[in-house]
């Protein structure tokens, strides 16, 4: 053991990666459902995850917080009353800091402990795990709950270590706020997050200047306080929401319109894109069945945004750099939006259009674009995450026979299911590359991930199992069929997409998660699974003789017996 390190953690049935909804989760599930033991090894000195660090002015999330929460639980749903349709990133970490306590999860999370290094043990049968703090564990199995986009991308843009003002990307926004009242600020990125921060950025600052690549759609969110009547409507409308969010594609609690946009006439299909502007929020997208599958029809929906960005924007000049054109509506994630449009009419806000006047270098005093300096007191990093693959790639994970993750997924990732990699064995990836993941309303995902770990683990130990590994040849038959998922819709039409990774220098283009939709995807899981994990080999080790297995000397907890 290196010098300074503390004393191993001991052995564990499981070690989980990340205290954000699906370590939470997982600990919840596999602890108390289960009776393993559970140790969650968290980054941060909080719970949380990506609402931990993220703190940016106007974060919030763009689900509706009725649907952004859990479901596995009735009392979690009937205690919990959330104030605003869509929860501000302060309400969403007390919720998670609550659920942390209703369900005693605390003890078994270790904060401020980061995974440095994971390692697959195969004569012990063993993860080790590394922590920067010194610590060493060990455990059976490995899940990795560490998100799809908690890993920040800053771009490598010459002289960016010389600028004398402050430096903050918004996927790692300080704790104490930045001070922003008075300054000049320079925000580049307007992805669903610079976006959410321009309002309010602006409404702080002396002066905004918004630093823009790709012009994007934005849809007006429509926040506001949730009425009594609301409250009480979801309190006792559980099973039919969760009917609905588990029947769409995307895990939202609303269905796409069953009609074709090319099916109606303009002026009603014109009335009913209206109804869903005023309404608000991501089921724009859901107007008609094909806004996603069929150009034409998407174009009916891009044309209107476009229409609606001329309106609101006065400057002829700004709408024009304003309004996208290289990509249809929703084949980049869709922001929606408080006054996006509306902040470029403000005398104290300047776009810069990158694609006519690209950033040549940061100066000591602000931004070089190609027609001059942008001076700045602080700037902004709104350009979003090394997703999917980043942080899993960050734990530096060695499989079987020394296999690297990093050399594993040279080419992109290769998983089954999104669940687990081959060369990887007893490693869970919860929402990894190729499962819907980003498409859909993340705690749905999220469940239905840790829920399927959770039974596999069951039916693994009533079997006599404690060693699971997906098959390379499904991992490849899985990574074809993602890709199919992809090209039938238009999501692949987005070049700058980071769901092709398009977003990191010398990332592989592949698109990551699977677009088949998450119902489709959850019915294939427990196929996967009534079918004995097809696609994954299964055995006993030597432990479970030696009766130091997981699987015949369950911990504790109500499944144990
Ligand atoms: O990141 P992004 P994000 N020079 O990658 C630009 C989730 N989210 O943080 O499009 C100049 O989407 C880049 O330009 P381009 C949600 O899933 C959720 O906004 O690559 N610009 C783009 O404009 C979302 O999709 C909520 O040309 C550069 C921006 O930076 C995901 O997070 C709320 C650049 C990055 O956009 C990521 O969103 C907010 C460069 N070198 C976000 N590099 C919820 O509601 C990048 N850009 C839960």
């Amino acid at each position: 053991m290196p010098e300074g390190s503390m004393p191993a953690g001991g052995e564990q049935d499981v070690l989980v990666i990340g205290a954000g909804f699906s370590g939470l989760y997982a600990l919840h599930a596999l602890r108390d459902r289960l009776g393993l033991s559970v140790t969650v090894l968290e980054a941060a000195d909080g719970v949380g995850g990506t609402w931990h660090w993220n703190r940016y002015p106007g974060a919030r999330c763009d689900s509706e917080s009725h649907s952004y929460c859990y479901a596995f639980s009735e009392e979690l749903w009937r205690e919990w009353e959330w104030t605003e349709r869509y929860p501000g990133h302060e309400e969403i970490r007390r919720y998670l800091n609550w659920v942390a306590d209703r369900l005693d999860l605390r003890r078994d999370i270790r904060l401020g402990r980061r995974v440095t290094e994971a390692r697959w043990d195969e004569a012990a049968g063993l993860w080790r795990v590394a922590t920067e703090q010194g610590e060493r564990h060990a455990a059976r199995f490995l899940i990795a709950a560490v998100g799809c986009l908690s890993s920040a991308n800053i771009p490598a843009i010459e002289g960016l270590e010389s600028f004398q003002g402050r430096v903050a990307h918004t996927g790692e926004w300080p704790r104490e706020g930045v001070e922003l009242a008075g300054r000049r600020v320079g925000l580049i990125g307007t992805g669903s997050t610079g976006i959410q921060a321009a309002p309010v950025i602006a409404e702080q600052a002396a002066h905004l200047t918004v630093f823009q690549r790709t012009p994007n759609y934005s849809v007006p969110a429509r926040n506001a306080p949730l009425s009594p009547e609301f409250r009480q409507w979801v309190r006792e409308n559980r099973a039919e929401i969760l009917r609905v969010m588990h029947a769409t594609p995307n895990g939202h609690p609303f269905a796409a319109r069953d009609q074709s946009a090319l099916e109606v006439e303009p002026a009603e299909r014109e009335a009913l894109y209206e109804a869903a502007w005023a309404r608000g929020g991501m089921q724009f997208r859901a107007t008609f069945r094909d806004i996603l599958t069929d150009k034409a029809a998407n174009d009916t929906a891009s044309d209107f945004i476009r229409r609606k960005i001329r309106e609101i924007v006065q400057d002829p000049e700004t709408a024009r750099k304003l309004t996208p054109t290289d990509h249809p509506y929703a084949a980049k994630r869709p922001p929606i939006d408080s006054g996006y449009f509306e902040t470029f009419n403000r005398p104290n806000v300047t776009l810069v259009d990158l694609r006519e006047d690209p950033i040549e270098r940061i100066t000591p005093r602000g931004v070089r674009t190609r027609s001059g300096e942008h001076a700045l007191d602080v700037l902004v990093f709104a350009t979003g995450f090394d997703a999917l693959t980043g942080p899993l790639l960050r734990l530096n994970l060695t499989g079987r026979e020394g296999l690297t993750l990093a050399e594993a997924w040279r080419e992109g990732p290769r998983s089954w299911l999104g669940l687990a990699v081959p060369g990887f064995p007893n490693l869970f990836t919860v929402t990894g590359p190729g499962s819907p993941s980003v498409l859909t309303n993340m705690p749905v995902a999220i469940e239905q991930h840790v829920e399927w770990i959770e039974r596999c683990l069951r039916e693994m130990r009533a079997r006599g199992l404690d060693r699971i590994e997906a098959r390379a040849e499904a991992a490849a038959r899985w990574g074809a069929e993602v890709n199919a998922a992809a090209q039938a819709t238009l999501l692949p039409m987005a070049a700058s997409s980071w769901y092709l990774g398009a977003n990191v220098p010398g990332k592989p283009r592949v698109f990551m998660p699977y677009a088949g939709g998450m119902a489709r995807y959850r019915a294939l899981c427990e196929e996967v699974a009534a079918k004995g994990y097809e696609g994954f080999a299964l055995a006993r080790s030597a432990r479970i003789d030696a009766g130091r297995g997981v699987v015949p000397n369950p911990a504790h907890g109500p499944d144990a017996a």
